[in-house]
């Protein structure tokens, strides 16, 4: 049975911009191979709850000169390097500078690229991106793979949500007044072929964000 508004459009409060499909099919395999590519030279790893030292259901890898990594012992940070390997992370995709230059108005470009991938069953608890000293900056997500639904608060965690479904090629800003919103994923909705075969069945999500005050220009 059809619900009566199933299909009204989304009222989402100031800060918040999702821009559904904005990359086509091909772009999307453009991001795919470079994701790809990314995974071949930094695997994905299982970050760790801070104290608890409890896995995340989702696992994760980055690029550019900064990547987000959690532990038991260092707790939620950026890092240079690849917590296994040691190496320094693989470069950010033009694409993805391109889109955050598109998108942004930033003054500086991305440092990390965070990925995300979730097996089906994987998900998110509701969160807050705060370990960025650059708080003025965006962040720009991108969906790829499997559709997932999305929990959208308030500045307090206990402040009620919505929930909308992410689909592949839909873009998610969370800006100004939203930048510290609670967000997280309730589950993906699994189904196979929709990301190359070397990653798996699920869903990739790739959030770019300006991790470091830029520095202020010279006069
Ligand atoms: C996800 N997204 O879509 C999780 N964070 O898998 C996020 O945690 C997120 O979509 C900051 C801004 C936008 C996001
Ligand atoms: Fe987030």
């Amino acid at each position: 049975m059809e619900l009566p508004f199933a299909d009204a459009p989304l009222k989402l409060p100031e800060g918040v911009r999702l821009l559904r499909r904005h990359l086509d099919e091909s772009q999307q395999r453009a991001l795919l191979d470079d994701i790809v590519a990314i995974v071949r030279r930094a695997p994905l790893f299982t970050p760790r709850m801070p104290k608890t030292g409890r896995p995340f259901s989702v696992r994760m890898t980055n690029a550019g000169p900064l990547g987000w990594v959690s532990d038991r012992e260092g707790g939620y940070r950026y890092e240079p390097t690849h917590p296994e390997t040691g190496e320094p992370w693989p470069p950010m995709p033009p694409l993805l500078l391109d889109l955050w230059e598109e998108l942004t108005g930033y003054p500086a470009p991305p440092e990390a690229a965070l990925v995300n991938f979730y097996a089906p069953g994987a998900k998110m608890g509701l969160h807050v991106d705060n370990d960025e000293a650059a708080l003025a900056a965006p962040v720009l997500s991108i969906s790829l793979g499997c559709s997932a639904r999305f929990r959208l608060g308030g500045l307090q965690r206990r402040a009620p949500t919505i929930s909308f479904d992410l689909h592949a090629g839909d873009v998610l800003i969370l800006e100004g007044p939203s930048r510290l919103r609670y967000h997280g994923i309730d589950r993906i909705h699994p189904g196979p072929g929709a990301l190359p075969a070397e990653i798996g069945e699920g869903r990739i999500n790739i959030t770019l964000r300006r991790v470091t005050l830029p520095q202020a220009r010279r006069s």
